[in-house]
């Protein structure tokens, strides 16, 4: 019965006001856009619409709970208003996650992120795992989370903008694959768009798992605050542990033990980027025990 702003009437938002409206939420749903501008959205029932404006000052005040869409940034008057009264607010990553039951293989990064989710996904679905793949992908995960097997998992691309809003959100074995200048207009400074993609990594114990670029001096940094366990994938170092491309094969070595998977060349998606995502979703997909050879076919 919460009365609950819905902030961004895009993909994100018309997904969660159709899931609290479901819940049972007095939901309203808050665009700048009017509803010419707003493609495709009709009236969704038991959801009220306010669009070509969004509440500020005491209006915004007056809800019980918030959820943002990824795209609507954090300093806008609303928003403000909404954390200047004390309204919790939530992105739509942290609504999905708090109602989920299935682990979350996540990805961030500045570059390679979907190629990485969708080669992630093709890996377990190869293997024979249910996984819902979703997120900055394009679909929004809230509507699905409740209704996965037991046996699922959640595969999901994460930008910056929904870590931000991440709040309990853990990835079981999250990933972080580069970070170049991006989005800074919104993020301010390198160092606090770092900050927020390594919230991929944030609530994980020992169990979880860390999966970073070596190759990359500032990802490879986040490695020593870290709670989940780090593995590293790399292209060009010879290191002890972690999924490597050596000398045209591919190495994963972990526990003391090295498996030769397979020759670089063998990979079907070509060239160094590529080859760095192919590590990482190798790397996540051994972790969570699939067989080395179910992860060589899919790569083939
Ligand atoms: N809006 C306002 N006021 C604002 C800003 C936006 O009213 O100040 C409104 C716009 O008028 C618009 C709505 O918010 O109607 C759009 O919300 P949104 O930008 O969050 O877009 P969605 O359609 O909800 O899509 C979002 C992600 N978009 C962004 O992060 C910008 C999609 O990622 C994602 O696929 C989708 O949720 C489902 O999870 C797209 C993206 O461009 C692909 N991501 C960026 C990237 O990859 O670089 C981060």
């Amino acid at each position: 019965d919460k009365k609950v702003l819905v902030i961004g009437a895009g993909l994100s938002g018309q997904a969660a006001a159709v899931f609290l409206a479901a819940k049972g939420a007095d939901v309203t749903l808050t665009d700048n856009k009017t509803v010419a501008d707003l493609d495709g959205l009709v009236d969704i029932a038991g959801v009220n619409l306010k669009l070509g404006g969004m509440p500020v000052g005491t209006e915004a005040a007056s809800y019980q709970l918030a959820v943002i869409s990824p795209g609507v940034p954090l300093d806008i008057p609303t928003v403000q208003a909404l954390m200047q009264a004390g309204v919790p607010l939530l992105g739509e990553l942290e609504l999905a996650y708090q109602f989920s039951h299935n682990p979350f293989f996540a990805i961030t990064g500045t570059n390679g992120k979907t190629t990485t989710t969708t080669l992630l996904g093709y890996i377990l679905q190869q293997a024979g795992r249910h996984c819902l793949i979703g997120g900055n992908i394009g679909t929004p995960l809230v509507n699905s989370v409740e209704s996965l097997p037991a046996d699922a998992c959640i595969v999901a691309e994460l930008s910056s903008f929904q870590l931000e809003t991440a709040q309990e959100f853990k990835a079981h074995i999250g990933a972080f694959l580069n970070l170049t200048p991006d989005h800074l207009y919104r993020h301010g400074t390198m160092s606090n768009y770092g900050a927020i993609k390594a919230k991929i990594f944030a609530n994980q114990s020992q169990q979880d798992f860390a999966v970073l670029n070596y190759d990359d001096e500032q990802v490879r940094a986040y490695a020593d605050n870290l709670s989940g366990t780090v593995e590293f994938f790399s292209r060009k170092a010879d290191l002890p542990q972690g999924m490597l491309a050596l000398n045209g094969r591919l190495l994963w070595r972990w526990l003391g033990q090295e498996i030769d998977l397979m020759s670089v060349d063998e990979v079907l998606i070509k060239g160094p980027h590529n080859l760095e995502n192919a590590l990482a979703a190798a790397a996540m997909t051994l972790l969570a025990g699939v067989e080395p050879n179910q992860v060589c076919q899919a790569l083939q």
